[in-house]
């Protein structure tokens, strides 16, 4: 019989801190791509599993995009209706816009961790960058794959695109720094203040957002990048957040002290620009898939399932 991993793959059973509050648990494949290595860069190799609903697997996307690994990576997109099993692919959910896994005919995204590792004890979560070589997932964790993409294919993709660095050494420490309080306050607060069972543990974390926010504003005023007047990793990361605020946290995680459009003049025009103006960023977004997931996904959030049809439009043009 198979072994029984609903406590790992049904988001409705996963616990919470004895406190209330939400924890996240680190990734597990933790590999890089390197010459010389177990994972060498080479074309057709790699497959890259996301959900368009996802901010973290959005961040893989956006850099896939931008460096222009669209050829040497393939990308499949799984259905946005998470359930007991975790994610689907389309040969068991068809939502629009979602595939089937070509590689292995996989009908949960568990299925190619336990491909991967059989004993495997975490959660199922994507982007997964997967290797076809060894048949096993070299990395899932966002923020790893993203600085993979930065550099490791550079051999490959044209000069233009090898030439983007969104990592660059001399702006490193800032782009740290940065990363080490947006990523607790605002990428994972937003999942804190939602996730939360009791109302201590939410209003800390809907308290820590907001503060995050009013001192992102201040970044941001008069500015179009947050880092050296430059696209970098810190945008990226930052980004898939703030496109899904008004749209999906405001209302299903309770992160209603302001809305975006309404309240931050400087972080909503920052927002607005890199959607309509870089199509790595609209192209990577995809609202049907983000509020679907959210609101049918989480149901003991939202038990009624219902996908609320605002915010119209879900962006505002420039
Ligand atoms: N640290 C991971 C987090 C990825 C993650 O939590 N993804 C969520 C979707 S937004 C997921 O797949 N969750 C499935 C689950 O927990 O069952 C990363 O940044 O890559």
């Amino acid at each position: 019989m198979a072994k029984d991993v609903s406590s790992q793959s049904d988001i409705s059973k996963m616990k919470t801190q004895p406190d209330g509050s939400f924890k996240r648990a680190d990734s597990s494949f933790r590999n890089f791509i390197e010459p010389g290595g177990k994972f060498e860069a080479e074309k057709g190799r790699y497959h890259l599993y996301v959900s368009y609903a996802c901010p973290w697997a959005t961040r893989t996307l956006i850099v896939r995009k931008l460096k222009g690994l669209e050829e040497l990576i393939p990308v499949s997109v799984v259905s946005p209706r998470m359930g007991a099993h975790g994610w689907p692919f389309a040969s068991v959910d068809a939502f629009p816009d979602s595939d089937v896994d070509p590689l292995y005919k996989a009908e949960h995204v568990k299925d190619l961790y336990l491909k991967a590792d059989p004993d495997y004890s975490g959660r199922f979560t994507v982007p997964i960058l997967w290797d076809k070589k060894h048949h096993t997932i070299v990395n899932n964790e966002s923020s790893e794959i993203i600085r993979i993409f930065n550099t490791a294919f550079n051999d490959l993709v044209s000069a233009e695109k090898a030439k983007l660095h969104f990592y660059p050494d001399h702006l490193k420490a800032e782009i740290d720094e940065l990363n080490d309080w947006i990523y607790p306050n605002i990428n994972n607060g937003v999942y804190r203040s939602g996730f939360a069972t009791t109302q201590e543990a939410y209003g800390k974390a809907v308290v820590e957002v907001f503060d995050a926010l009013e001192k992102l504003e201040k970044i941001l005023d008069g500015k179009d990048y947050l880092v050296g007047g430059q696209l970098t990793e810190a945008d990226i990361r930052l980004w898939v957040t703030i496109i899904r605020f008004d749209p999906v946290y405001v209302g299903h995680f309770k992160c209603n002290f302001k809305t975006i459009r309404g309240g931050y003049p400087a972080i909503h025009r920052w927002m607005k620009q890199l959607y309509w103006n870089n199509d790595a960023f609209k192209s990577s977004t995809n609202f049907d898939h983000i509020k679907t997931h959210y609101y049918w996904s989480h149901k003991s959030i939202n038990p009624t399932q219902i996908v609320p049809l605002g915010p119209k439009p879900h962006v505002e043009p420039l």
